[in-house]
């Protein structure tokens, strides 16, 4: 072997450049620069960076090829439009992880009571586009920040005190609140899944120490240990700080709030540009990206410093192809359409010296169910208006207030045989299957004892939600502690002509859980009355549908949704991370129905504005 190799440059249409950029503390963060050489030429192009605790060195290294455009495919890479743009693309590894310094914190909390450093993500990304653009001739002193997740979550961060020369931010479905309804917890339900990712990730700085487990399926894997918390002993998770913290803090205190980047920006002034992009069938963070919109959307009294994009994709899909997920198509390249007709004009007119203004609607939103983009000024948007559609005897679903008679459906839920959110095998790291689940046929569980599904009529007008749908389910249970998993499915005629297959079909349009425990505080856990009838009151992820004629509405409700989210013991237990197997009980459940409200219903986010 050569004690070092080089690698033939001629005729590459870039330059690359690895360099370790300063930060104030005397930290350095590797950073890849790739100059594409019509830049070189010019001398004016902009910047776009990401920052990543991914490693920069592979999301830039799909392989050495003389084409920016081979090289940057793979994760977290907008490739088409950084290339065909024109763009400088920095990618840096957050401090901590692969090629950078420093040590890593989970999300990293801003300086203050949760970061006595100097240091966070906002400095951090100051000091960066500080550097570039002082050390980038090429460079034409603009830089705009994009990415996806974490990487989302990164942008969103830049926002607090930012360099003036961010002139735009792009965070694509962002990790916004971990405990209500991003990647660690949803209302309190942990997504013990994500176990193996923090194993892995605070393991090492390059991610090099694997989840030790002798299982393929991870049902069994997380039925056989009991508790998430007894599995994290078996496989040493104690020792990851992160861990120590999610144990620390199971309920919604101070310590989650602080951190919530929706509570945080709403707090900051508006300064730069952002376009919120969202999956609507987001497996990761499908909460973060809409609450950001709430929180900052207020501010922009001019109506042009916050745009958001909804398109009909997984985790990550908007930079792949978007035709479909799974099963459901969409019969077009959505993904593409946003890259090329809303992200690319978007980013030119705020980091070119020459572009036109983009003119992108305040919400391009694609409407699932007649497959259109709408450009739309707010979101909701105008015509929205709440309709309730109620559970009622005999498993009918109808908008029509329930007859006089209260009564109600029963289910045994038995922590032994909780219901599989995907079919087994489950693995959280299968693709395409992890990717896809929330759009995969709910046919599975509506066969299982332990479901209970209400259905309405076959719709003959089409019916559209724009929005949250809320759900108010009156339920009970034997024991002094229940999940409830809410799901509003839409139901495909019999026979679908152009997709036989899809005759029948359930597909999950928004679903959610609750931990009851966080039903009156989600902060101070409380056990539940057995065999009360409880008012459970949560928000179903915003969905922009049109249940079409011919289809029906389904609503199921279950008490488990295993093994991404951990069992309730269904005895209240203080910390349910502790809990010991003889805590874990079967219960009777039953989801009640009665006259007026004073039974489960769902309240639609209805939208009465003509269908074209
Ligand atoms: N959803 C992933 C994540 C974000 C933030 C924290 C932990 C995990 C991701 O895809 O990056």
């Amino acid at each position: 072997m050569p004690a070092t190799v080089t690698v033939p440059s001629a005729g590459f249409d870039y330059v690359k450049r690895g360099v370790m950029v300063p930060m104030r503390d005397g930290v350095k963060l590797y950073t890849v620069i790739i100059v594409p050489r019509t830049a070189t030429a010019a001398k004016k192009a902009p910047i776009l960076l990401t920052r990543t605790p991914y490693d920069a060195k592979t999301l830039t290294a799909h392989a050495e090829s003389k084409h920016l455009s081979t090289m940057l495919q793979g994760y977290d890479n907008a490739t088409d439009v950084i290339v065909d743009g024109g763009y400088i693309r920095v990618v840096q590894d957050v401090r901590g992880k692969y090629g950078s310094e420093g040590d890593y914190v989970m999300n990293r909390p801003l300086r203050g009571p949760r970061n006595p450093t100097p240091v966070d993500h906002a400095t951090d990304t100051y000091d960066t586009i500080d550097y570039l653009i002082k050390n980038v001739p090429e460079c034409n002193g603009k830089v705009g920040i994009l990415g996806i997740s974490y990487d989302g979550f990164l942008p969103l961060m830049a926002l607090v005190n930012p360099h003036p020369a961010l002139k735009v931010s792009v965070p694509m479905n962002p990790m916004v609140d971990g405990w209500i309804g991003d990647d660690w917890f949803h209302n309190g339900a942990f997504r013990q899944q994500m176990m193996q990712y923090i194993f892995e990730q605070q393991g090492s700085r390059s991610n090099e120490v694997k989840w030790p487990s002798e299982y393929y399926d991870e049902y069994e894997e997380y039925l056989k240990a009991g508790s998430a918390g007894e599995l994290a002993k078996q496989r040493r998770l104690d020792q990851m700080g992160f861990w120590r913290k999610i144990v620390e803090h199971p309920s919604y205190d101070a310590w989650w709030r602080d951190q919530a980047v929706d509570k945080i920006l709403a707090k900051e002034p508006l300064k730069v540009p952002t376009m919120i992009v969202h999956s609507l069938w987001d497996q990761e963070d499908i909460y973060g990206a809409i609450a950001v919109y709430k929180a900052v959307k207020p501010k922009d009294t001019n109506g042009d410093m916050v745009r958001l994009v909804m398109g009909p994709w997984y985790h990550g899909q908007m930079i792949q192809d978007g035709s479909a997920i799974g099963q459901i198509k969409f019969y077009s390249d959505t993904a593409r359409h946003f890259r090329r007709e809303i992200l690319a004009p978007y980013l030119a007119q705020y980091l070119k010296d020459d572009a036109p203004k983009a003119g992108i609607a305040p919400v391009m939103a694609f409407e699932t169910g007649v497959n259109k983009w709408r450009e739309l000024p707010s979101w909701p948007p105008p015509g929205t208006s709440t309709r309730k559609i109620y559970l009622q005897a005999n498993d009918k679903l109808a908008m029509a207030a329930p007859p006089a008679a209260a009564g109600f459906s029963e289910y045994i839920s038995d922590p032994a045989k909780p219901v599989p959110y995907k079919p087994r095998p489950v693995r959280s790291t299968d693709s395409p299957g992890w990717p896809i689940w929330l759009c995969d046929d709910q046919r599975e569980a509506s066969s299982r004892t332990d479901v209970v599904t209400f259905t309405s009529d076959v719709l003959t007008e089409p019916l559209k939600i724009t929005g949250e749908s809320l759900v108010s389910l009156v339920a009970s249970t034997s024991g002094t502690d229940a999940d409830w998993v809410v799901k509003l499915i839409d139901v495909y005629p019999d026979e679908v002509a152009d997709q036989p297959p899809m005759g029948g079909y359930q597909h999950a349009i928004a679903m959610d859980i609750f931990r009851g425990r966080y039903r009156e505080s989600f902060e101070v856990p409380k056990a539940l009355e057995p065999n009360k009838p409880l008012t459970y009151k949560f928000a179903l992820p915003t969905a922009n549908h049109v249940f079409l004629p011919g289809h029906k509405i389904m609503v199921q409700v279950q008490s488990s949704w295993f093994p991404l989210y951990d069992r309730n013991p269904q005895t209240f237990v203080s910390n349910i991370f502790l809990s010991k197997p003889e805590d874990y009980k079967k219960a009777t459940h039953r989801v009640h129905f009665g006259p007026g409200d004073s039974g489960s219903f769902i309240e639609l986010p209805v939208n009465q504005s003509v269908l074209r």
